[in-house]
């Protein structure tokens, strides 16, 4: 009997387009519909074949990439990450930004950075920097924040990642985020994500384990 590997696309927790003028509506139906799609299909089918490996969530599938089949360990790692990160990227934007940290996040980014505007040039400096595809990351390490980012679709809560911890801010560096608005503009996109930050939730996540 088969197993069926239930991994799900969640639903965008706003309107495609309501990240206008930041990230177009065009971006975010091709972005979550077809390739957040993609990796969820492809988990599955990963998972499918090896029974003890598909009653894990997600995070346990991450912590345990080195464990993992060999058959499977490119497709859980590409595919398992891909499914996590865009889960967690389409939940810390929102319409309602409030523009700037708050709450123990917003302290503890003042105490660690100094300042919102440095947090924000070091985040950039490392979303720009990152060569090819992948991520920058805003990591809760050892109860602090650290600044990191990963190729591909890997992230800092993979066992293989070179510097782990929770992410509480995320931004999706791939051609595929932003090239049909800004075409090779990279940091202009990276200007227009801090419009669309979702503060509320990234404190949440920090004040959370
Ligand atoms: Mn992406």
């Amino acid at each position: 009997m088969a197993i069926l590997a239930n991994f799900s696309l969640p639903a965008l927790p706003y309107e495609y387009g309501a990240l206008e003028p930041y990230i177009d509506r065009q971006t975010m139906e091709i972005h979550h519909g077809k390739h957040h799609n993609a990796y969820v299909t492809n988990l599955n089918a990963a998972v499918a074949n090896h029974p003890e490996w598909a009653e894990k969530s997600l995070e346990e599938l991450l912590a345990n990439i080195r464990n993992l089949p060999n058959d499977i360990k490119n497709a859980v790692r590409n595919n398992g990450g891909g499914h996590w990160n865009h889960s967690f990227f389409w939940k810390i934007m929102t319409p309602k930004s409030t523009g700037e940290p708050v709450g123990q996040l917003k302290a503890e980014i003042e105490r660690v950075f100094g300042t919102f505007s440095r947090l924000k040039e070091d985040f950039s400096a490392a979303a720009q920097s990152r060569f090819g595809s992948g991520w920058a990351w805003l990591i809760k390490k050892d109860d602090s924040l650290v600044i990191t980012s990963t190729p591909n679709q890997d992230n800092p809560l993979m066992d293989i990642a070179d510097v782990a911890g929770k992410p509480v801010l995320g931004i999706d560096v791939w051609e595929h985020a932003y090239y049909l608005k800004y075409q090779n503009r990279r940091p202009e996109y990276i200007n227009a994500f801090w419009n669309v930050v979702n503060w509320e939730y990234a404190d949440e996540l920090f004040r959370q384990s």
